[in-house]
């Protein structure tokens, strides 16, 4: 039995945990898995081709990523102006290809300013290059024994993930080919309209995959009985197994191991670290109408201990070198109490750590426990504020007024937390008015606030809206373009909200950051990748 694991390239730029919460479940089971981080790798072969119109910069590289805390300087590196900027057009070529080679219509917008199409053709070729090591390394494995998982977050993830399944099963047909993810889509869509898939693991899966790890004998019948997967009979049909329970205690959960993922090679920060995710919690207290976290979790929250995650903390600096850590949790503040135990304990340990999170406005984020957590080493926090009307908030079910997050804001920039605050424009029903309203949310409080991303509304599948569109006064039509199981809705097609906001916020901006409008002591870049 031979088990692959990739991440295809989904182009988030910090090491995702998915893949390592899977390894270590299967080194505790002990089973063995490889990974393939195609995302980091076809991301630096992108970013540092030399065809590529960029800026000179420097980026600094671990040198080794086995223990050894040692971090260099790579003389003469070239980077883009911002690693965000790469980051699109990195998104943009991926998208771009797998659509090209999947035979679905899809139209990038990168500037030959940029790059050129040879230099695009010639970063695909590095690309196509390390994955045909890849499928042949796997050729070589087990004929009939072969487990190959897929980490699907993203469209383009997707996407790579059956590109490269077909290529797989063209090799070797008996291989396993199974996708799992915090699915934007239903798994047996995905299923039925890909036989290159075999299988998809619905929800939590470290159990999961250790179980088809253990049971799997090359036969589909060895593994059909398993809880949270789903699978195409011998007849064709889709069948999908009773989900799997939770898993009750998060504590019990093996740290997720980041040794299979070349984490020398993800974009550091100026201290020449890459920043580490921590999963303090899955689920979410809040119930807001366009997001699908409910859905994700159960509908429900489960927190790890303050303690447990502590150790994680300690773990992650003595086993990879690293301080700098961003909770991946969708909120770190839905239990105050725990929140404040977890800042005593950092504080208590001398951690010296740096971290930073999603959090959610409420009154209950004091000065006092903003200062506590500015003292066990918070950075920034980012908040949904979503829009400046309380209208839209309403019917978003955001769960807050808009003073509140001013006052919020307002203590945490205060308190030497940097602030980053996320916004919604074209939600159905916004007028012209609630627009204004968020533009002139940002103007009032543009010193506190050091950083803005906007999104334009769009609709999860899955989200409440999805269910009742009637009730937002929308249609949804539901298209599938380029294997894109997601809603369409385009209310207000000649909106110019979106653009409008950003220039805003921009001209607001000037360019500056708020801390150092406002002269914090704060040292470190807070990036949002
Ligand atoms: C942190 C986070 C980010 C970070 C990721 C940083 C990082 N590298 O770690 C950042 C900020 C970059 C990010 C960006 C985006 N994100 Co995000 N993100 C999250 C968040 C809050 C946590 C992810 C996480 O760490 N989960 C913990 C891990 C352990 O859980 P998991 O990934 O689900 O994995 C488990 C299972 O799914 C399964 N599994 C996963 N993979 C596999 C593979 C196999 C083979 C098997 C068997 C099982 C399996 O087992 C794992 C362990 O139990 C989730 C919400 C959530 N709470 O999950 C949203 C979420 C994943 N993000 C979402 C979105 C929409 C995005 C963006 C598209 C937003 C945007 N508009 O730009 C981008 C896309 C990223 C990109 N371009 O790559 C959505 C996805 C919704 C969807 N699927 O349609 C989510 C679910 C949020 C939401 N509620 O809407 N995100
Ligand atoms: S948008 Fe944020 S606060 Fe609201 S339900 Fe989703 S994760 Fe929770």
């Amino acid at each position: 039995m031979a088990i692959f694991l990739c991440i295809p390239p989904v182009s988030s730029l910090t090491p995702y945990p998915a893949i390592p919460y899977l390894t270590s479940s299967l080194k505790a089971n002990n089973q063995k898995a490889t990974t393939f981080d195609l995302n980091i790798k076809a991301f630096n072969l992108t970013l540092f081709h030399q065809g590529l119109k960029i800026k000179p910069g420097k980026i600094l590289r671990k040198s080794d990523n086995k223990g050894n805390a040692k971090w260099k300087k790579v003389p003469d590196a070239q980077i883009y102006s911002t690693i965000q900027n790469g980051q699109k057009i990195f998104e943009e070529i991926m998208l771009q290809e797998a659509s090209d080679q999947l035979g679905y219509p899809y139209s990038n917008s990168i500037s030959k300013d940029i790059i050129s199409e040879e230099a695009i053709q010639a970063t695909l070729s590095d690309v196509w290059k390390i994955c045909n090591d890849w499928i042949l390394e796997i050729a070589k494995g087990p004929k009939e024994q072969s487990i190959v998982g897929f980490h699907v977050i993203t469209h383009s993830g997707l996407l790579w993930s059956v590109l490269l399944s077909r290529k797989l099963k063209k090799i070797q047909p008996r291989i396993l080919t199974v996708l799992g993810g915090p699915a934007f889509a239903s798994w047996e869509e995905v299923l039925s309209a890909n036989p290159e898939i075999d299988l998809t693991v619905r929800g939590e899966g470290e159990a999961t995959i250790s179980d088809i790890a253990k049971s799997y004998n090359g036969n589909l019948e060895s593994i059909n009985r398993i809880q949270g997967i789903s699978y195409r009979n011998e007849n064709g049909k889709i069948i999908s197994n009773v989900d799997r329970p939770l898993i009750k205690s998060l504590d019990d959960l093996p740290f997720p191991d980041y040794y299979d993922l070349p984490l020398e090679e993800y974009p550091q920060n100026k201290f020449g670290m890459p920043i580490m995710p921590i999963v303090g919690s899955r689920g979410c207290i809040g119930d807001c109408v366009f997001c699908v976290e409910k859905r994700l979790w159960g509908n429900t929250y489960r927190m790890r201990s303050p303690e447990n995650i502590v150790s994680e903390f300690k773990n992650i600096k003595e086993k990879y070198g690293v301080s700098t850590i961003r909770f991946n949790d969708s909120l770190i503040n839905c239990n105050i109490k725990s929140l404040e135990k977890l800042c005593d304990l950092l504080i208590e340990e001398n951690a010296g750590m740096q971290w930073m999170g999603m959090a959610r406005i409420r009154s209950e984020m004091t000065d006092a426990l903003l200062g506590k957590m500015r003292q066990a080493g918070c950075m920034g926090l980012w908040f949904g504020i979503e829009s400046g009307s309380q209208r839209i908030l309403r019917k978003m079910k955001k769960g807050y007024n808009i003073e509140t997050a001013k006052n919020v804001i307002r203590d945490t920039a205060k308190s030497g937390i940097r602030v980053l605050t996320f916004m919604i424009v074209d939600f159905p029903g916004e007028t012209q008015r609630d627009f204004e309203q968020s533009l002139a949310f940002l103007e009032q409080n543009q010193e506190f606030i050091d950083q803005v991303s906007i999104s334009r509304f769009g609709v999860l599948p899955e989200s409440e809206i999805s269910h009742n569109p009637q009730e937002y006064g929308i249609e949804l039509s539901k298209e599938k373009t380029g294997n894109n199981y997601s809603y369409f809705y385009s209310p207000l097609p000649n909106s110019y909200r979106y653009e409008n906001l950003r220039s805003a916020w921009n001209r607001l901006n000037n360019g500056k950051t708020a801390s150092s409008k406002r002269n914090y002591p704060l040292k470190i870049i807070v990036p949002y990748y």
